[in-house]
């Protein structure tokens, strides 16, 4: 079983637990120094980090949430000055507003580390020449995923974002033996690959590492079988660091979490309340290396349940499940995050009032579709089909432009979209 880290990896659970406690120490005196926002709330709840004994005291110190961090755009979550921040990244600017971490040199070398983890635990070796197909740029997965592997020592191809068929050309000819993308990447890869006539006998792919949206089990069965390779789940979020939260071992049964960088709980997203091992919630994470962006109890608002049975591949980190809802509303489109805020936006200003709607999304062999259903006033509904047909065009491109999307759009009469139900306005038939 090939473990990157032994020390870390498979430290016993009362040294980590060690070792995650004088790393929390020193977050959250660092955070309480330095972080307005942490010194305030800390002040206000009369939380002195220095008397922090237990692992358990940090449930004292109430999450901190997204809008907290979109309130502090662009810098002031930051807990260096930016003379000592060595690199920055960005969520994506189509969610509205974007969030801009920071990373030390110690951060960025904790960061190369960890996606290393993920790679050698998904079998990448020196021996390997790896493909990177996520984007190089302010996206955490391309550069991420970058460093780990060189130092892993495999040869890396930065594929990022090359048009899909020279992408394939250059697995093939460079003879490429593992990829790391998202799922939805991959899928259209191997849609390519058939309409060019391309066989996976022609490839030397033995593995791939794929993340960054939720993706099932049927799906890796299709893809495991269709391209003979093996493929492992990873899990990351921009906030706390990008790839390499988590990763699946060759059990391929729920993905180790790095707790010597990370704390994990989950939470009733509701009522706040901690819930026990095994029971299904919101994923928070403390960060205990960071220097740069610390981030204390943070609301992932993705939803999943932490297993604590050792795992046989001799790994003691504990593991989460795979993730396939988030709480708030964001959806993934095809690697792409988006709001339904946005496509009100969108609509508002094309019908002129906020109209009522839902986003039906499905999946079409390999691509995400989005059907935009929008209620539609009885005196507009019943105008000339010019009229209607304009309308959708102009939703149509405005949405193109705006979330990089190209959707299908319904005119409904009005009180067609069924009302009071909490997620009415995304219906997701995906992976369900
Ligand atoms: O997606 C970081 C990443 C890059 C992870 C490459 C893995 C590989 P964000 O763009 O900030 O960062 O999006 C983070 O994507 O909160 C989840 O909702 C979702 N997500 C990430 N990985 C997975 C996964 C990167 N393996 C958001 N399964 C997260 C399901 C995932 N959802």
């Amino acid at each position: 079983m090939p473990v990157w880290n032994e020390k870390y990896e498979t430290m016993k659970r009362d040294e980590l637990e060690q070792v995650q406690l004088e790393r929390l120490q020193q977050t959250l005196n660092r955070v309480y120094r330095r972080v307005s926002y942490y010194q305030n709330l800390f002040n206000k709840i009369s939380f002195d980090p220095d008397t922090i004994s237990t692992l358990g005291d940090l449930k004292k110190i109430p999450y901190t949430s997204k809008d907290t961090l979109r309130l502090a755009y662009p810098y002031d979550m930051f807990a260096v000055p930016l003379r000592e921040v060595v690199r920055m990244q960005s969520t994506s600017g189509t969610t509205g507003q974007p969030l801009i971490v920071g990373y030390t040199k110690n951060d960025i070398e904790h960061w190369t580390e960890l996606t290393a983890r993920v790679l050698y635990a998904g079998g990448v070796t020196k021996d390997d020449i790896i493909q990177i197909c996520f984007p190089y740029g302010l996206f955490t997965g391309g550069i991420g995923f970058h460093y780990g592997a060189e130092k892993i020592g495999a040869s890396v191809i930065p594929g990022s974002e090359a048009d899909m068929e020279n992408q394939i050309i250059i697995m093939r000819d460079y003879r490429t033996t593992a990829f790391a993308c998202a799922p939805t990447y991959a899928a259209q890869l191997f849609e390519v690959m058939n309409e060019k006539g391309i066989t996976p006998a022609e490839l030397s792919l033995s593995k791939g590492l794929f993340g960054a949206e939720p993706w099932n089990e049927s799906f890796r069965k299709e893809i495991e079988e269709k391209l003979s390779i093996s493929v492992t789940d990873n899990y990351g979020l921009t906030e706390i660091i990008g790839p390499g939260v988590s990763f699946e071992c060759d059990h391929k049964n729920g993905l180790h979490i790095s707790e010597d960088h990370f704390i994990p709980e989950i939470i009733d997203p509701d009522t706040g309340s901690v819930l026990g091992p095994g029971e299904k919630g919101e994923l928070v994470l403390t960060t205990i290396t960071k220097e740069a962006y610390p981030l204390i109890r943070y609301r992932t608002g993705d939803l999943t349940c932490l297993y604590y049975e050792p795992c046989t591949c001799g790994r003691t980190l504990i593991k989460m499940g795979k993730i396939f809802e988030r709480i708030d509303d964001m959806i993934i489109l095809n690697g792409q995050n988006m709001f339904p805020s946005q496509f009100e936006q969108i609509l508002t200003e094309a019908i002129g009032t906020a109209p009522k709607f839902q986003l039906v999304i499905d999946k079409k062999e390999t691509l995400d579709e989005l059907e935009i259903q929008v209620e539609i006033s009885g005196d507009f509904f019943f105008d000339e089909m010019k009229k209607l047909a304009e309308l959708e065009i102009t939703i149509i491109k405005e949405v193109k432009e705006r979330l990089d999307f190209i959707p299908k759009v319904k005119l409904v009469e009005p009180r067609t979209i069924k009302r009071g139900m909490k997620k009415a306005k995304v219906i997701d038939k995906r992976y369900k």
